[in-house]
C-alpha cells in the first residue's frame, strides 16, 4: 500500500516520484505511485512526456492525470477516496473523488494506445470503474456484479484495454451509483486521433469540463445523497460561479470545448457572441454533414457533446447553461414569489417583532445580488460575483470566454477584464420618453370566444416609483 502522497505545486510539473519507503519492491515493480492533486486552479496542460505526441487539453478548475510508461502500456494509478473539494472560495465541500479531487483527474491517452489503470479503493465500501463510451472487452466494462464483482475496501483492481477509437469520454463507478456520483465520483476520458483525421479539426484550445449537482443544506458539507431532482449546486468539475475559471483564448484561436453531463436532468449549454459546431458526440466525431450552427447546444444526462468554434469576437463573453435556475446557488429559504406586491408597511410591522426579518423581492431578486446578508458558516453566495460593471448575479453553471489579441499562444492565465473600444457599450439615453401606443384589438386572440365571463377582472399593472420621470 502507497502510503506517501505527492502535493502538486502550481506549475504543472506533474511526474510522480517513485521510491516511498513504505513501498515494496514487488509492489513498486507493479503499481505507480498515484499523484494526488489538490488545488482547485486550472492547472495548464500537461504536455506528453511518453507515447505519441498530441495536444492536450486543458480540464477547467481541474488537471490530468500523469502515466508511466510500461513496456508500452501507459499506466495510470486512480484512488478513489474521500477528498474535500473547495467548490467555490470560502466554500468546501466533503466529497468522495479520485487522487485528492472529485472529479478526478482527466485522463489523456491516443487511439491505439495501450491502457493499463490501477484502481485503488481507499473508501468504506465496494466500488468499481465503468469506461463510459469506450469500445473495451466485457470483463473491463466496470459494472459491478454484472463484469466484475466489486472492488472492496483497501483492494486494487486492473483495468486493461486498448484504447480503440477517438473522442471525448468520462469514467465514473458502478457500484452504489447512487451514493458514489451524488457524491462527486467522476472523471473525464480523452482519447486524441492518432493521426490526421478527416472529422477531427486540430484547434489552438481545448477545453473539458463535466457537469454535476450537489445538494448541500446551507452551512454543511455533505451532499445529501438521496435528491434526485432538488439539487441545489449546480457545478462545473465541482465547482460554482464565482468559483469557475474563466476559459482564456487568444483572438482567432480555434477553441474546442467538451461537456460531459453527470447529472440527474439536461443542461443546455449556451456560448455568447459566437456561433459554434457540435463535432463531436458520445459515438465519436459527427459527420461533418450533421453539423450545423448553434449557440446553444443541450447536453442530455450521460452525454458528452465537444463544441468547436473561431473566437474571432474580442471580449468578455458569457458562458453558462441556459436554465437560469441552473446559474444560482443554494438557497436558503423557499422564497414565494412577491414581485408587484407592496409589502413594504408589513415589512416595517414585522421588523419590529423580528429585527432581521427580510423582505425579498418586491422588486425582482437582483437586490439578492448585492445584499450584505449574513450567511451560515461554509456556503456559497445565492447570487454573486463582481463584474466590471457592477454585481453579476450569478451562480452555478456560469462561467466567461474571455477573448484577447494580446494573449500569447498557451497562455491561459487571466488577462482581467475587457477593456471595450470608446462608444461600444450600452449606454443610458436621457431624452424624452414617447408615450406607449397601444393595440385596440388587444386580448381578441385569434377568434371570437362563444361566451365571456360575466364580470372581467381588472389587474392593475403596479410600476415601481422612481426611475423614468416620462409617465
Ligand atoms: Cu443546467
Amino acid at each position: 500500500m502507497v502510503s506517501r502522497r505527492n502535493f502538486l505545486g502550481g506549475a504543472g510539473a506533474v511526474t510522480a516520484a517513485v521510491g516511498a519507503a513504505a513501498v515494496s519492491k514487488v509492489a513498486m515493480a507493479a503499481l505507480p505511485e498515484p499523484v494526488i492533486q489538490t488545488k482547485p486552479d486550472t492547472m495548464p496542460p500537461l504536455l506528453p512526456s511518453s507515447g505519441r505526441p498530441y495536444n492536450p487539453v486543458v480540464t477547467l478548475n481541474g488537471w490530468t492525470c500523469p502515466w508511466r510508461m510500461n513496456a508500452g502500456v501507459k499506466e495510470f494509478h486512480l484512488v478513489a477516496e474521500p477528498v474535500v473539494r473547495e467548490m467555490a472560495p470560502g466554500f468546501k465541500a466533503h466529497l468522495w473523488g479520485y487522487n485528492g479531487q472529485s472529479p478526478g483527474p482527466t485522463i489523456e491517452v491516443v487511439e491505439g494506445d495501450r491502457v493499463r489503470l490501477f484502481v485503488t479503493n481507499r473508501l468504506g465500501e465496494l466500488t468499481s470503474i465503468h469506461w463510459h463510451g469506450q469500445r473495451l472487452p466485457n470483463g473491463m466494462d466496470g459494472v459491478t456484479g454484472l463484469n466484475q464483482p466489486g472492488i472492496p475496501p483497501g483492494k486494487t483492481y486492473v483495468y486493461e484495454f486498448v484504447a480503440r477509437r477517438p473522442g471525448t469520454f468520462m469514467y465514473h463507478p458502478h457500484a452504489d451509483e447512487m451514493v458514489q456520483m451524488a457524491m462527486g465520483m467522476m472523471g473525464f476520458w480523452i482519447t486524441h486521433p492518432k493521426q490526421k483525421h478527416p472529422l477531427i479539426d486540430e484547434v489552438n484550445r481545448d477545453f473539458c469540463f463535466l457537469l454535476n449537482a450537489y445538494d448541500i443544506d446551507p452551512g454543511s458539507a455533505t451532499p445529501k445523497i438521496m435528491t434526485m431532482l432538488d439539487f441545489n449546486l449546480w457545478s462545473w468539475n465541482s465547482r460554482i460561479f464565482p468559483g469557475i475559471d474563466p476559459l482564456v483564448v487568444k483572438h482567432m484561436d480555434r477553441v474546442r470545448i467538451r461537456i460531459g453531463n453527470l447529472t440527474m436532468t439536461n443542461h443546455p449549454i449556451h456560448l455568447h457572441g459566437h456561433e459554434f459546431l457540435v463535432t463531436g458526440t458520445d459515438g465519436g466525431p459527427t459527420p461533418k454533414s450533421s453539423r450545423q450552427y448553434e449557440v446553444t447546444t443541450d447536453v442530455a444526462v450521460g452525454q458528452m457533446r465537444q463544441i468547436d468554434f473561431l473566437a474571432d469576437e474580442e471580449g468578455d463573453w458569457a458562458f453558462h447553461c441556459h436554465k437560469s435556475h441552473h446559474t444560482m446557488n443554494a438557497m436558503g429559504h423557499d422564497v414565494p414569489t412577491m414581485i408587484g406586491v407592496d409589502h413594504r408597511g408589513i415589512a416595517r410591522q414585522i421588523t419590529k417583532l423580528i429585527p432581521d426579518y427580510m423582505v425579498m423581492g418586491e422588486r425582482g431578486m437582483k437586490d439578492m445580488t448585492e445584499m450584505e446578508m449574513p450567511l451560515p458558516d461554509n456556503t456559497a453566495p445565492m447570487m454573486a460575483g463582481a463584474g466590471p460593471f457592477g454585481a453579476v448575479g450569478m451562480g452555478g453553471m456560469f462561467s466567461v470566454v474571455k477573448v484577447r489579441k494580446e494573449q500569447k499562444p498557451g497562455d491561459y492565465s487571466d488577462p482581467g477584464w475587457y477593456k471595450h473600444p470608446p462608444g461600444t457599450v450600452a449606454y443610458e439615453f436621457t431624452g424624452a420618453l414617447p408615450d406607449t401606443a397601444r393595440f385596440k384589438a388587444e386580448g381578441v386572440g385569434s377568434m371570437p370566444p362563444m361566451a365571456r365571463p360575466s364580470k372581467d377582472v381588472e389587474v392593475k399593472v403596479r410600476k415601481p416609483a422612481g426611475g423614468h420621470s416620462g409617465h
